[in-house]
């Protein structure tokens, strides 16, 4: 496994070689949008495909990269007019409708910083994001716009909901609220805000243990990050058709699914229906997706499907394949090669990184199982939880910590600096997670060193589903935990003590599963809940999540001296 110097030249790829393909300079303005379409224009790339989007129902539409700049620009015009100002937060709560990927570039092109949201949320999630970050504009639909209603009140920073598809014949609007048609709103050119490398761009939402989700801010200099690992890592060119899988709610949606491929002017593919591996593998061979990003729970989704299901549809054009989110396991490399003929190369990063960190890149071998090594410019290592000590014996278990600073790293938590600031340890940024290195330098992930809870490549923290489940007339008391699952890796369970003159039923787990799909989103709902008298706990009062996981999953139960009734 030695040799890498061999076969790829690791060591010219810096981060101000990123910068200087993309003509940007430390000190010059810098902005996202302007990055994804004027400079494509002027290489020419104006009349080839940004996005092939196909939806539930009907045939794909195709927007060049000029139908990109001029709907971008109709966004910027229509959301100044609003009254939309430079670093105001605009949020998308949208589904995965072109509107979501052009308004994010119309957005940025403003100065404004855009705040991705699941469509998915339930009112409790959508009210504690828009709250937090005091956004005054929401992006949205028809379909969502009740949930916004139900929530308007409480946030008075919100001055204006836009609405893509109102019907004139259909429901008034309410004050408030305004019709916005991207296709009729086309511009030719609209002004680029003059921002820089340090300037806000992408305000993400990433739920932690405690305490309600955290927003890592972005900045615009990020692009150099995702530009140059969408280039040597998904590897793309500029005659791929690429496909994200991931919706843009969630950061690898923005970071591979809109601002990487698009700086280098690659033909993204977006696919707007529910998953079904027919659907998927006809969706590849019709548009001759030739490089695709996914995560484990697809790959294990595609899996139980079995390999077979791969033939009859023309895959030749697929060349490369990435995953990200939770651990592959090799089993899931393995059949990889089986179905494709290719190795999935999986890439570790977070919200909080903004781009991939620790990566297996086309020219390294693959370890079934690794996550591979720490992309060329970035330098990553596990240290001691205590100490921030590098371990540089191989096998050891330590903190995965990135050295700072890399372009896309998060410049705060929104309103959260003091968490922001927790997250170093001597010269180190701690990524929360434990892993080992071996010695050809691999990384080997072990776990999360939190309670949080990884659903199919979903983060939901255990507190904010508590925190709903409290708000249920039937509960006394909650402890969410993640239970392992075949497929999804974890799956939300919750422990519930019912108040007095309740009894456990069906009715009543069900009743508090719908609650909380509601209230939060259908990935926070429990799967299961089991019904108990009390939970444990530490004599300070803190819910011990991990006795009751332990329990679950038949491991060791470690220290539980600090328990109330030991
Ligand atoms: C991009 C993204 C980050 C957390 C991270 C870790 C887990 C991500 C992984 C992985 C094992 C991988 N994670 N990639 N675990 N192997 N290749 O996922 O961002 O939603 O913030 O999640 O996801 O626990 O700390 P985010």
């Amino acid at each position: 496994m030695s040799g890498e110097s061999k076969i790829v030249q690791g060591d010219s790829i810096t981060w101000s070689r990123g910068a200087g393909e993309l003509g940007l300079s430390d000190s010059g303005p810098m902005n996202i949008a302007e990055i994804c379409t004027d400079r494509n224009l002027r290489l020419g790339r104006g009349g080839r495909p940004a996005l092939i989007h196909q939806g539930h129902a009907g045939d794909p539409r195709t927007y060049t990269f000029e139908d990109l700049k001029e709907l971008s620009c109709g966004w910027a015009a229509f959301l100044a007019e609003a009254g939309i100002r430079p670093l105001d937060r605009v949020c998308l709560f949208l589904d995965r409708v072109p509107e979501l990927y052009i308004g994010f570039l119309g957005i940025l092109r403003l100065g404004a910083v855009v705040q991705p949201l699941f469509s998915a949320f339930g009112e409790e999630a959508l009210f504690q994001r828009i709250d937090d970050s005091q956004a005054s504009c929401v992006i949205t639909q028809r379909r969502h716009l009740g949930k916004l209603r139900r929530i308007r009140e409480r946030v008075p920073s919100l001055h204006t909901v836009v609405v893509i598809d109102h019907d004139p014949a259909g429901k008034p609007l309410r004050s408030g609220e305004v019709a916005f048609s991207m296709d009729d709103g086309r511009r030719k050119d609209f002004p680029v805000a003059r921002t820089f490398g340090e300037s806000p761009s992408v305000l993400h939402y990433t739920s932690g243990t405690t305490g309600k989700p955290k927003g890592a801010l972005h900045v615009h200099g990020s692009v150099v990050a995702q530009y140059l690992t969408s280039k040597v890592v998904l590897d793309l060119r500029e005659d791929d058709v690429y496909w994200c899988t991931a919706d843009p709610g969630w950061v690898t949606g923005t970071s591979y699914g809109i601002i990487g491929p698009w700086s280098l002017g690659v033909t993204q593919f977006v696919l707007d229906a529910g998953f079904s591996s027919e659907r998927w593998y006809a969706a590849m061979a019709r548009h001759r997706v030739s490089v695709w990003y996914t995560a484990p729970t697809a790959i294990r989704m595609l899996m139980k499907d079995g390999a077979e299901a791969t033939r009859g549809h023309d895959l030749s054009a697929l060349r490369h394949m990435c995953s990200v989110g939770e651990p592959l396991n090799a089993e899931g490399v393995l059949w990889g090669r089986q179905a494709f003929g290719l190795d999935f190369h999986d890439t570790f990063w977070q919200t909080e990184t903004g781009a991939m960190m620790i990566t297996n890149r086309p020219g390294l071998p693959v370890k079934p199982g690794s996550m591979g090594r720490p992309f060329p410019a970035v330098t990553a290592a596990v240290v001691d939880p205590e100490t921030g000590e590098e371990l540089r014996e191989p096998g050891q278990v330590g903190m995965i910590a990135i050295k700072p600073p890399w372009p896309s790293m998060m410049r705060t938590y929104w309103n959260n600096t003091a968490t922001y600031y927790s997250k170093f340890l001597g010269g180190w940024y701690i990524c929360g997670d434990r892993a080992s290195v071996d010695e050809d330098g691999y990384f080997w992930f072990c776990g999360r060193d939190d309670d949080v809870i990884n659903t199919g490549g979903h983060l939901v923290g255990p507190f904010e589903i508590e925190s709903a489940l409290l708000e249920h007339e039937a509960v006394a008391e909650s402890a969410a935990i993640g239970k392992p699952d075949p497929v999804n890796m974890e799956v939300v369970k919750a422990f519930v003590a019912l108040r007095p003159g309740w009894e456990p039923s069906d009715d009543v787990e069900l009743s508090i599963m719908n609650f909380i799909r509601k209230k939060l989103s259908p990935l926070a709902m429990p799967q299961e809940i089991e019904f108990v008298d009390k939970l444990p706990k530490t004599r300070s009062g803190k819910i011990m999540r991990r006795l009751l996981k332990a329990r679950e999953t038949g491991e060791q139960i470690g220290d539980t001296s600090t328990l109330e009734d030991d």
